[in-house]
């Protein structure tokens, strides 16, 4: 049976016909040729369709909200309900897009030198080209100013030299946006698969994600031609630039996943039959789904309002934390309780809620921790940071 979106305060109405129609394309493609093969994926470790990703050039949604080099243009409301449907299907689909469009396109379109942006974006946004963007290092993730990646500059080249771990996409990529240290601080840099040097390995044994490929990345003395820097910006204020346009995406998309937990759990409680009565009948299963129902209409509300700010140039990067902690935090709650309504049934893969709960305990840690955007919150309320280094 069709899948049924929760709608209770009309949000519908606040959209436009080209935010429904955006909207409303994404959740076919993701009805008719993503959802009929996830298991599959699910059930090989680290597998994503990539057969799909020519259609999803050709639904525009690599770089969805970047203008020119033949992106699709899309304001920021229709770019987030176009993130939230893929994530109905998956998190490991909408990462896919996340990592293409905000990580790596985004970067190029924002810091890149024209150069780049004309030998780059349209082929990455046709879905021609794949990219992976590496700041995450095997000891330091939340916080990634320590990282110990190092690029020296040798007169018209640099040398790259470190580790990358949990990279999206990192073996499929023809392009990896690797942020490295320099003498002026951190910079980031398009190193290309087959520089001589640089080598992608995959991450197996994932509970979480499974549909997504996760890999480590090693650069050993790397040779990156200066034309390959991203001159635009120096600092971790370049890589985190990104990252708030990637949380952006999940703070709706997170409530994809939720969404398609929410119509299960609703739709599971109509038919099961308990003591004699439906399940939905009872006052337990109500209250679970009321508060599903509640906390979904709330983050719809967070989200809209988000991308209403975003598209007038309004937008601070801590009201995207708190977006993004919210809205994953929620739906995850919303995944576990809808897994629990379905029993035991809840925990075979003929059902989406314990692939969307696993998933989203990825969601959950990646893109700055639940804990990270507290304590972003925490700063930018008090003025005191709490992250543990007395510097800050
Ligand atoms: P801090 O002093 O706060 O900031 C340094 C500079 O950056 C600026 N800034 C931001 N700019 C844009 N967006 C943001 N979200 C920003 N946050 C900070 C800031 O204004 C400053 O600029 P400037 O010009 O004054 O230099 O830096 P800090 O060292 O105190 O770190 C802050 C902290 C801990 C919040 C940050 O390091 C952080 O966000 N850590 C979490 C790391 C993280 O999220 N990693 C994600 C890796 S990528 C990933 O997970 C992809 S998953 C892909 C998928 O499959 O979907
Ligand atoms: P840690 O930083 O070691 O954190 C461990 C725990 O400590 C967490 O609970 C955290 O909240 C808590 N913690 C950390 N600091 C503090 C503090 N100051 N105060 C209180 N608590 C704290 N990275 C990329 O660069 N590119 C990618 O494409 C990418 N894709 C990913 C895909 C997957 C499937 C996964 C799982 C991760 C991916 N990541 C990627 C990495 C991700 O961004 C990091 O895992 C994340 O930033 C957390 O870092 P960590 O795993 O090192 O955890």
């Amino acid at each position: 049976m069709a899948f049924e979106s929760l709608d209770f305060y009309r949000i519908d109405d606040e959209l436009s016909d080209e935010e429904r129609i955006a909207r409303d394309a994404v959740r076919e493609f993701v009805e008719r040729d993503f959802l009929p093969r996830v298991v599959e994926h699910i059930r090989q470790d680290g597998s994503f369709p990539l057969e799909l990703v020519p259609k999803m050039a050709d639904l525009g949604l690599f770089g969805a909200n970047l203008h020119g080099y033949g992106c699709a243009g899309m304001n920021n409301v229709a770019y987030g309900l176009v993130m939230q449907e893929l994530e109905r299907g998956d998190s490991g689909l909408r990462s896919f897009a996340s990592v293409q469009g905000a990580l790596c396109m985004y970067p190029i379109y924002a810091y890149g030198t024209d150069e780049q942006k004309d030998r780059w974006l349209p082929a990455m946004a046709r879905g021609e080209r794949i990219g992976c963007f590496g700041l995450t290092e095997p000891d330091y993730g939340s916080d990634p100013g320590g990282m110990l990646s190092r690029a020296e500059r040798r007169g018209d080249r640099w040398i790259l030299n470190g580790t990358k771990r949990w990279i999206t996409n990192g073996s499929i990529a023809d392009v990896a946006i690797v942020w490295a240290g320099t003498d002026e601080g951190i910079q980031g840099f398009l190193v290309e698969k087959d520089f001589p040097g640089f080598e992608a390995r995959d991450m197996k044994g994932k509970f979480s994600l499974r549909a997504s490929i996760t890999s480590e990345l090693f650069l050993s003395d790397v040779e990156v031609p200066e034309e390959n820097r991203l001159s635009g910006v120096t600092g971790l204020r370049g890589p985190l630039g990104c990252l708030t346009q990637a949380r952006y995406g999940i703070a709706w998309g997170a409530l994809g996943a939720a969404l398609a937990c929410f119509d299960e759990a609703r739709r599971y409680s109509k038919d099961r039959v308990v003591f004699g009565r439906p399940l939905a009948s009872l006052q337990i299963p109500q209250q679970k789904l009321v508060w599903m129902a509640t906390e979904i209409t709330k983050g719809q509300l967070l989200a809209l309002r988000l991308g209403r700010l975003k598209d007038r140039g309004e937008l601070h990067h801590s009201m995207v934390s708190m977006a993004k902690m919210n809205n994953v935090d929620i739906a995850l709650q919303v995944a576990r309780l809808a897994r629990d309504m379905l029993g035991a049934n809840g925990i075979v893969d003929d059902y989406c809620s314990m692939r969307h709960m696993l998933n989203l305990e990825t969601v959950r840690t990646y893109e700055g921790t639940h804990d990270i955007h507290t304590l972003v919150l925490g700063r930018e309320l008090t003025g005191f940071g709490a992250f543990g280094d007395e510097q800050r």
